[in-house]
């Protein structure tokens, strides 16, 4: 009997049967967003092919010790289709690829090939590599490149994957640390990720202005809701400026409200353009932040999403998404 080779072995195939890949993550990338690609271009570099990622947006400070000195932050329709394919991570949909301004995912005239774990994923590539039961896109490409026969991962692309999978399971804490997660995790150290020094820069490396910046928005910034199943913050701009933040860098922030113990849902509200960026996290599965985040125009996995409400009115604002989080609430 044989059997179908599956979209992860249709992958590496591919790969093995390419030279020159383009690599390309989602917009304000995170740990796992930044951990996927540059372990990614490594391992594809490492093995005589040629590789280049490229990565619009800032990336946040606690990273800049990982990031490999030559990646791309810009790049043209011209030069995209003088690559052979494009591998995109971690990314859900068109309109959240980190293509840079001026340039749409429609444009990408190559091959494409998606490798990602959001639920929700469009399958808008040429290979869909949608797996939503693995914890992270580098715990994917890891499963990737063991269908990659002979191919050695090295010390430095273990350690940018575990890195990925340590930020997207919050060090292993989340509903999305499976026994084969840890298994994963294992066998990276036994291929000798840095775990020490991942778990030091993400944990152990705030910097004293981004500590305080947290105690004030904590003191006087937290709003709870309906006998505290719902606590919520609103970044006002001025508290950014006072410690000199960058946005990029408060990744964490969620998790703090997150650690709560009566909140079964909480937000992290910004003010946006045209309206107001609202982050979601919930910790029981009966509470979908997904479903809310879908209703405000946005997207994710069902414990962990966001959206945008376009209205630059607080006050309305507000009252959209404690109507929306009061309906999941009372289910
Ligand atoms: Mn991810």
């Amino acid at each position: 009997m044989t059997t179908l080779p599956s979209d992860l072995q249709k992958a590496a195939e591919f790969i093995e049967k390419h030279d020159d890949f383009l690599l390309m993550t989602h917009e304000r990338p995170d740990g796992d967003a930044i951990g996927s690609i540059f372990g990614l271009l490594n391992l594809l570099r490492n093995h005589g092919k040629s590789a280049e990622a490229v990565l619009p947006d800032e990336i946040p400070d606690k990273y800049l010790s990982f990031l490999p000195s030559n990646y791309r932050t810009d790049i043209s329709s011209v030069e995209i289709a003088m690559h052979q394919c494009c591998i995109i991570l971690d990314t859900p949909n068109r309109s959240r690829v980190g293509i840079g301004p001026g340039l749409k995912c429609e444009q990408i005239g190559i091959p494409i090939i998606l490798l990602d774990h959001h639920p929700d994923n469009m399958r808008y590539g040429q290979i869909n590599v949608v797996q939503p039961e693995v914890s992270s896109t580098a715990e994917l490409l890891f499963m990737l490149s063991k269908e990659l026969r002979s191919w050695e991962v090295t010390p430095d692309v273990a350690t940018l994957w575990m890195l990925g999978m340590v930020m997207d399971t919050g060090g292993f804490r989340f509903d999305n640390t499976s026994a084969t997660t840890l298994r994963h995790a294992a066998e990276l150290l036994d291929l000798k990720a840095d775990h020490h020094r991942v778990m030091l820069e993400m944990f152990f490396s705030k910097s004293l202005a981004l500590q305080q910046f947290e105690a004030e928005l904590f003191n006087s910034h937290l709003r709870t809701d309906f006998e505290g199943r719902f606590a919520w913050i609103y970044i006002p701009e001025t508290l950014i400026d006072k410690y000199r933040i960058k946005m990029r860098d408060t990744e964490g922030l969620i998790e703090i409200l997150r650690s709560i113990r009566t909140a079964d849902i909480v937000a992290l509200i910004q003010r946006s353009n045209d309206g107001y960026k609202v982050s979601l996290r919930s910790k029981d599965s009966r509470y979908s932040v997904g479903w809310i985040a879908r209703e405000l125009n946005g997207g994710g996995h069902e414990m962990a999403a966001g959206g945008k409400i376009k209205n630059t009115n607080f006050d309305v604002a507000i009252t959209v998404l404690s109507d929306l989080v009061q309906k999941v609430l009372n289910g």
